[in-house]
């Protein structure tokens, strides 16, 4: 008899860091159940939250909240407390939390940077950093998350369809297949263009590699010799960047490595306000001094 199913039950994993970014808590489209289990899986000594975590704190009235997303919030602060070295290096999406970084606080154990830095135990140097700032390079990268193989095959069939009717009206045939797949070279081009970037200043600020999210898009991979490192996204794909006790840094693609369906299993919506956990955030949230704007605070002082 097998009552548990198999991925509710892995041995942790000791890891000597993990990187996630794009949570997008706070969102429909995270995949916070996954994203629980996974970090329930693993013990670590450095937990990089590299950006996008938090899609907005509680400010826009779509702000959507339930039992898992309340626990990988739980999760986080609980590994805190146990003395893991959690960093948060926030994003576009949590940019809210960018105006409290001139002040190099912590909010319920949680470290908040610009930009963090990582020396992995073979000596080598990381920048952590989320990547929107290379936004301009990356105008088509979307779409390649957008086009999954499924959706891919549904526009051929309809675009058969569409030409029928166009040769019936007396147009010439158009390709929407041959349309699709320069919107993916494109894409492709997008994502080159982007990982170079990010290499690039990387080393010219003599790191040996760069931690990233942003483009929703897992890599690791030398780039103009820099180590370039996408941990991935919790939204469209399930995936972490961790580092074992070794120094060796792995890429672990969670939906695959425990075979699971990225069909939803919605829970309930719950109100955030009665959650203990949303409620100590925003309670140390509230108590960091010159919270609403720093800038402004400064200039009321002169
Ligand atoms: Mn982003």
């Amino acid at each position: 008899m097998n009552a548990i199913p198999p991925h509710r039950h892995h041995p942790q994993a000791r890891y000597r860091s993990v990187f996630i970014s794009d949570t997008h808590l706070g969102t429909r489209g995270c995949r916070a159940e996954f994203l629980a289990d996974f970090l329930k899986s693993v013990s670590c000594e450095n937990l990089f939250l590299v950006g996008d975590i938090i899609d907005g704190w509680r400010l826009k009235r779509s702000w959507f909240w339930d039992k898992h997303h309340d626990e990988v919030l739980r999760l986080v602060l609980k590994a805190a407390r146990a003395g893991t070295n959690v960093v948060y290096v926030p994003g576009n999406h949590d940019e809210m939390l960018r105006k409290y970084l001139p002040l190099g606080i912590e909010i319920c154990g949680v470290k908040l940077q610009m930009e963090a830095e990582h020396i992995t135990a073979e000596g080598k140097r990381l920048l952590i950093t989320h990547g929107d700032s290379f936004d301009s390079v990356v105008r088509h990268a979307r779409i390649l998350a957008l086009l999954g193989d499924w959706a891919y095959t549904m526009a051929l069939t309809l675009n058969r369809y569409f030409n029928i009717v166009r040769t019936r009206l007396g147009y010439p045939y158009w390709s929407l297949s041959a349309w699709l797949k320069l919107q993916v070279k494109e894409a492709v081009k997008a994502i080159d263009r982007f990982e170079t970037a990010l290499a690039d200043d990387a080393k010219q600020r003599g790191f040996d590699g760069v931690v990233c999210g942003h483009i929703h898009h897992a890599e690791m991979r030398m780039v103009n010799g820099v180590m370039y490192l996408n941990d991935g996204d919790w939204v469209e794909s399930c995936s972490a960047l961790v580092e074992h006790q070794d120094g060796r840094l792995e890429l672990v693609d969670w939906v695959a490595r425990n075979k699971l369906s990225m069909l939803a299993r919605p829970a309930p919506r719950m109100n955030p306000a009665k959650s203990a956990v949303v409620q100590a955030v925003t309670a140390e949230l509230a108590a960091v001094p010159c919270e609403r704007d720093p800038a402004r605070a400064v200039s009321a002082s002169l």
